[in-house]
This record gives C-alpha cells, sequence and structure tokens, in this order.
C-alpha cells in the first residue's frame, strides 16, 4: 500500500484521495480479496487452528467476520408478500395530462420516469413456491423528477375487507396455522375459512380469489389494481377522483389449476424464472397504465361508496383511458440489494396525485412506513439505492441507525439564519393536500354507504363464461373440501346461495352437501346489477402468441428443417421455441444431432402454452412406452392446449388418449399456419369436460 503526501493547502485526506492523489491501493491489489476493513486476506480456504487437526482460535478475526456477516445475512421477511420478484423499467405517458394533474411525470410524452417493480404472492414466505392460489401484489414506484411515487396495488381491483383494523385478523387467519406451522401459501384451509365466513364484505373478493386470477400464467401476463379511489389534483387545485389499472399488453393469461399444482412441484420459481428470462431475452413486459377518472356528481349516481374498497367501477359506467405505458427492461443485479430492500409506501406521494378517505388506505399510510422500520432496521431506509429518490433531496432529519449520509455543518433546524442556502419549505412547488371539508363527531362507526356485500359478488359471477363459472366452482369446492370444520363450510354455502342460489347449488353438489347451507340474512339484499363483460378473462381474450413459449418435443430422427421452419414461423407470431428430447445431450437425427434445450424427465408440458410433436413413427412408438413422455402429451391435452403433430407421433397421441378437435392440428403438408392459429386461441375451451 503507497501513501503520498497530500498537496500543501487541500483541505483534508478526503479530498485528496477523490483527486486522486492519496493512493490507498497499489495498482497489483486490485483483486485482492479484503476483510471489511480493508485487510487482504492471505487465505480464504482455512480458518485458524492450534495445529493442523487442532482446534479453532478464537483469535481468527478473519473467520469470525465472516461468519458474523453470514449470520446476519437475513432481514425479516416482509409479513405479507414475502415472495416476490423484481424488475427494473420505465413509464412513458401517452399525452400531457395538465388539465387534470400537476404530477411531473404525467405531463411530457418525452421523459420516461425510470420505475421499479415488485410482483408478489401474499400468503407465503420469502421461500414459497410461485403458483399457490393467491392474490399477487403488483408495486411499482415511479422515480420521478418531484420525488418518489409509488402505486402499491394488486392484481385484484378489490380487497377483502373494508377498514384497515380487520388487516391483521385476516392476515393471521390466511397464513399457516399457529401450532401446526401449515398450510404453508395457501387459503385451503379452516382458519381462512372461518374468517372468511363471518366476514361477508369479503365475498365480493372472495369470488376473485376463487377465479383463474389468482393462478396467472405469468406476471407479464396480469392485470394490476391500485384498489383504492385516488384523486388527480391539477395546477389550480381541482381534484378528480381516479382509479388506476395496469394492462398487460401481451393480453391476460392464467393457467388451469391442474398445471398449478404441477407447476408448483416442477418448477417453484416458474414465475419468478420467467419474467427474469424474458426480460434477459429482451422480450420485455409492458403494461398500459389506464383510468378511470370521474367526479363527484359521477360518485354520487353509484349504487356503492367509492370509499369502498371491496366495490369497483364497471368499465361499463366509467370506461378506462389508457395514459401511458410500462416497459420493464433490465433485470435488477442484486436479489436482495433491490427486490427484498425496495421499501413501497401508498403514502411515497407526489405533488398531483392525493388520497381520499378510504379506511383501508388511511390505515395503510400508516403501516408501510411502520413496517419498514423493523424490516430495514431504521428511518435511514430511504438512503438504500434502490430507494432513493432521483431528484433532489435535502432536509435536516439526522442520525438514526444505520445513518450512510455524512450532512455538514452546525445547522439541523429550519428556520435558521446560519446556513442561509439550506433547504426552505416551498409554499408555490410543495405538497399541498385536497382541502376535503372534514366534519363530524369523532366515531367507530362503518358508513351505511358500505352495507352491500353481495350485489358486486353476483356481478363478478354473472360476468364470467361458463368455463370461469366452472372453475370458481371447483375452486370453491377444492378448498371447501379442505375444510375439516362442517359448521364453516355450511356457513360459505349459505353465503354462496346469496350471491348466486346456482352458485351455491353447484359447489354444495359438488362437496356432496346439497341442502346443508346455513340460512344467512344478509345486511341489505343484494341487487342484480348488469354483467361486466370486462371483468371476465376470457370473453376479453384477444387470440394471440405474443410472450408465449411454445414447446417442442423430438426424438432421434427429427427432421431439423422441420424444427427449424416452427422456430421461424413462432418468432414471427411474437412466441419463443423451445424444444425438449428424451436426452439433454442431443439426438441423432439425419446428418447429425440436434440438442434440445431441456430434458423430457425435468421439462412437463404444463411450462409451455402450445406443444408440437415432431415425431417419426419410430421415435413415437418407443416414446408410447415412455409414460414420462405420455404423461407429456396427455397433459398438454387435458389441459386444452392446441397441439401440432407430424404424421409419426400419431401412437403417442394415441396413448395419451388424445382425441381430434380444433385445436390437435396435424403439421405436415405445410399446415404451421393453421397449428399457430389454433394455438393464438390460448385454450380449446370446448374440450373442458363439463361439470
Ligand atoms: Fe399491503 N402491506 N396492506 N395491501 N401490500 C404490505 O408492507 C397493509 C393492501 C400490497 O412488493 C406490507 O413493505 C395493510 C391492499 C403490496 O414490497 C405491510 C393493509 C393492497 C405489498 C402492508 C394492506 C396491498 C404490500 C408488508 C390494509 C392493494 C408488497 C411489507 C389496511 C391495493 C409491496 C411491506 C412490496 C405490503 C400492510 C392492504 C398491496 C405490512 C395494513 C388493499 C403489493 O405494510
Amino acid at each position: 500500500m503507497s501513501k503520498k503526501a497530500p498537496k500543501k493547502g487541500r483541505a483534508s485526506s478526503d479530498a485528496a484521495v477523490e483527486a486522486g492523489e492519496l493512493h490507498l491501493t497499489s495498482p497489483d491489489s486490485e483483486h485482492d480479496l479484503t476483510t471489511n476493513q480493508g485487510v487482504v486476506v492471505g487465505d480464504n480456504q482455512n480458518s485458524l487452528r492450534g495445529g493442523p487437526r487442532g482446534a479453532t482460535l478464537l483469535e481468527d478475526f478473519i473467520l469470525r467476520e465472516k461468519i458474523t456477516h453470514f449470520d446476519h445475512e437475513r432481514i425479516p421477511e416482509r409479513i405479507v408478500h414475502a415472495r416476490g420478484s423484481g424488475a427494473h423499467g420505465f413509464f412513458q405517458v401517452l399525452r400531457p395530462l395538465t388539465e387534470l394533474t400537476s404530477a411531473a411525470f404525467l405531463q411530457d410524452p418525452a421523459v420516461a420516469t425510470p420505475v421499479f417493480v415488485r410482483f408478489s404472492t401474499v400468503a407465503g414466505g420469502a421461500g414459497s413456491v410461485d403458483l399457490p392460489r393467491d392474490v399477487r401484489g403488483f408495486a411499482v414506484k415511479f422515480y420521478t423528477s418531484a420525488g418518489n411515487f409509488d402505486l402499491v396495488g394488486n392484481n385484484i381491483p378489490v380487497f377483502f375487507i373494508q377498514d384497515a383494523m380487520k388487516f391483521p385478523d385476516l392476515v393471521h387467519a390466511v397464513k399457516m396455522e399457529p401450532d401446526r406451522g401449515f398450510p404453508q401459501a395457501a387459503t385451503a384451509h379452516d382458519t381462512f375459512w372461518d374468517f372468511i365466513s363471518l366476514m361477508p364484505e369479503s365475498l365480493h373478493m372472495i369470488m376473485w380469489a376463487m377465479s383463474d386470477r389468482t393462478i396467472p400464467r405469468s406476471f407479464r401476463t396480469m392485470e394490476g389494481f391500485g384498489v383504492h379511489t385516488f384523486r388527480f389534483v391539477n395546477a389550480s387545485g381541482e381534484s378528480t377522483f381516479v382509479k388506476f389499472h395496469w394492462r398487460p399488453t401481451v393480453g391476460s393469461a392464467s393457467v388451469l389449476w391442474d398445471e398449478a399444482v404441477k407447476i408448483s412441484g416442477a418448477d417453484p420459481d416458474f414465475l419468478r424464472r420467467d419474467l427474469w428470462n424474458a426480460i434477459d431475452r429482451g422480450r420485455y413486459p409492458q403494461f398500459d397504465l389506464a383510468i378511470q377518472a370521474f367526479d363527484q356528481e359521477v360518485a354520487d349516481r353509484f349504487e356503492f361508496d367509492i370509499l369502498d374498497a371491496t366495490k369497483l367501477i364497471p368499465e361499463e359506467l366509467v370506461p378506462l383511458e389508457v395514459i401511458g405505458r410500462l416497459t420493464l427492461d433490465r433485470n435488477p443485479d442484486n436479489f436482495f440489494a433491490e427486490t427484498e430492500q425496495v421499501a413501497f409506501h401508498p403514502g411515497h406521494l407526489v405533488p398531483g396525485i392525493d388520497f381520499t378517505n378510504d379506511p383501508l388506505l388511511q390505515g395503510r399510510l400508516f403501516s408501510y412506513l411502520d413496517t419498514q422500520l423493523s424490516r430495514l432496521g431504521g428511518p435511514n431506509f430511504h438512503q438504500l439505492p434502490i430507494n432513493q429518490p432521483k431528484c433532489p433531496m435535502r432536509n435536516f432529519q439526522r442520525d438514526g441507525i444505520s445513518q450512510t449520509e455524512r450532512p455538514v455543518g452546525r445547522v439541523a433546524y429550519e428556520p435558521n439564519t446560519l446556513s442561509g442556502d439550506g433547504p426552505r419549505e416551498s409554499p408555490a412547488r410543495g405538497f399541498t393536500t385536497t382541502p376535503d371539508g372534514l366534519s363530524g363527531d369523532k366515531v367507530r362507526a362503518r358508513s351505511a354507504t358500505f352495507a352491500d356485500h353481495y350485489s358486486q359478488a353476483r356481478m363478478f359471477w354473472q360476468s364470467m363464461t361458463e368455463s370461469e363459472q366452472r372453475h370458481i366452482v371447483s375452486a370453491f369446492s377444492f378448498e371447501l373440501a379442505k375444510v375439516e370444520t362442517i359448521a364453516i363450510r355450511r356457513k360459505m354455502l349459505g353465503h354462496l346461495d346469496i350471491v348466486d342460489e346456482t352458485l351455491g347449488a353447484r359447489v354444495a353438489r359438488e362437496l356432496g352437501m346439497a341442502g346443508q347451507a346455513e340460512a344467512i340474512t344478509p345486511a341489505r339484499t343484494p341487487i342484480t346489477l348488469p354483467p361486466s363483460t370486462a371483468l371476465s378473462l376470457q370473453a376479453k381474450a384477444v387470440p394471440t402468441l405474443e410472450g408465449r413459449t411454445i414447446g417442442l418435443l423430438m426424438s432421434g430422427g427429427t427432421d431439423p428443417a422441420f424444427v427449424e421452419e416452427v422456430r421461424r414461423a413462432a418468432a414471427d407470431a411474437g412466441a419463443r421455441l423451445e424444444t425438449i428430447a428424451p436426452t439433454v445431450g442431443g439426438v441423432a437425427v439425419a446428418g447429425g444431432s440436434l440438442t434440445p434445450d431441456h430434458a423430457l424427465s425435468g421439462t412437463p408440458s404444463v411450462f409451455f402454452d402450445a406443444v408440437v410433436l415432431a415425431l417419426t413413427v419410430e421415435s413415437a412408438g418407443e416414446l408410447s412406452r415412455n409414460l414420462t413422455a405420455v404423461d407429456w402429451v396427455r397433459d398438454a391435452f387435458r389441459h386444452l392446449k392446441a397441439i401440432g403433430f407430424q404424421e409419426g407421433a400419431t401412437a403417442l397421441m394415441d396413448r395419451a388418449g388424445v382425441f381430434h378437435d380444433e385445436g390437435i392440428v396435424n403439421m405436415d403438408g405445410g399446415s404451421i399456419e393453421s397449428f399457430l392459429a389454433a394455438a393464438k386461441l390460448g385454450r380449446i375451451w370446448d374440450r373442458e369436460p363439463r361439470l
């Protein structure tokens, strides 16, 4: 280590280091491994011992520093949303929204605002699987030029409860039961349904939770929602109510329950891997940001209260306007530093956006700041790089655990005369709260306008396609069958009868409990609202292969030219082709060998959106004696996927019980296009067995 004396007159040694005049390392030591104190480590393989076979010595400060740091590598995981996956990207507004809001990032289409997004499940721990039936978090941090704005939403537009007071109870009920420590990441157990059966306000959300929305195909194919009613506020102080919606540009898609179960075993990181790979391969996930904007007069016409987070505003009543686009184009460098340490908070708000009095939102405004104190160790978490605003940030807050900055000067208060250029409040540019005409007594009471718990649940059910309704019935039946306490099942059947008699009757029949529903009297008799097609994923699905993956099963003798042709055609349609073969080292083909992307044994067809069987008569004959191959095809068929095949594959398809419908396409004779057309449908819903 060489040390040069700083030049005369230099103010400090730090300045000398910064100026490059004080060399603390020699050029040869650039790659030296050091301790946290900068001491070069000579041996990173052996601890210090009293002789080669002797006891380890307490004086080994290098070992102790390393192990101590390791022992403390984990921080408390989030109490909810512990399992998440993050990505960086940018957001661009489509048009200046000046008439609605003064928010700086919503003014200029030429400005790309950096964002960090974290998708998550809610109930499971950080190491749980990606595909339980669960709500997904969809949290976006916008690093705007006027401060950070966090839109901390979910993939469902409503919530279980109306008041923050019930949140700890809800979460305790859904998490693993405290005596036995299971089930992990699952709603299918007594405590959850006990709570729900006693909480009619959760019925609307429960309908969504039992729908395909809670088993998304990918984070890239998920809608997102701000849930609460927020406000946009323009430069004149005029406020407009807004609901936020994220819409994936490649359309929405979910998996089937049987797929979710199988994926959870075959690849617990399915959604995390999918997001990472998509970004890594340049297939950037994109979401449109849309708003529903309305004023008090419109709000007064609704049958429900816009402050009630268990209600949505049907698009038929207030249409969506797309205002911008989010593109995720960069994976984190370090999962812990970014995805784990990112701290979202609905109270991270910028001028031009404001809250409403939604009692759930109001409770969240306390909770998120508070939880970071224990999760990130103190009040300086905004200094972590992932949380730092990218605009100037200065104030007189000082000290605290993990203070990493070095504020200078003797002044740490405001107002002051001693620091002429120190930060000062700015009434003109500062955040102002929309006056909301508060009045009334302090009360613990729920507004009577929150009392209808069933009408929108019924609207959701009646807006589903026949097949979506089947999935909802199956989900309720699966979950309630896992509930051991019969009284809870009966109570839930009573609630479902109020939502819709057909729904209640179908679930009761599936459970073998027809006629056993407990009679429940709703606080307010529900009304039948017009169905809203926008709520159905299937009804609004647009045929596409954008962002989808096709799995091609090949074997000895597969024609490489055919594989390449399918790959090209798939790519033209926006899809990626991945190849699977019985042996990962390659299969013999005319003129050489073909190396697959995956081995059949570890790559079930549930990973793909559509499949192709590129097999010769001989290899299909062999594979029809291989049960993994038979399951591969049977599952693709059972999961309603398009199957393209070369004639040779027939023996394997027969063995797997495939029968012909519009999704089973013979690709010999150049009908790759007809296969892609079938694959674009996503699933062949007509193939689904009726309940
Ligand atoms: Fe959260 N929620 N939440 N939540 N939430 C947290 O904050 C809470 C609610 C949501 O990727 C916690 O930093 C209360 C609704 C997401 O880091 C905690 C209430 C919505 C994430 C918390 C709600 C959400 C969280 C746990 C009821 C959709 C993950 C760790 C009043 C609009 C953010 C943390 C991430 C995380 C509290 C209800 C979305 C404990 C008290 C409604 C996406 O502060």
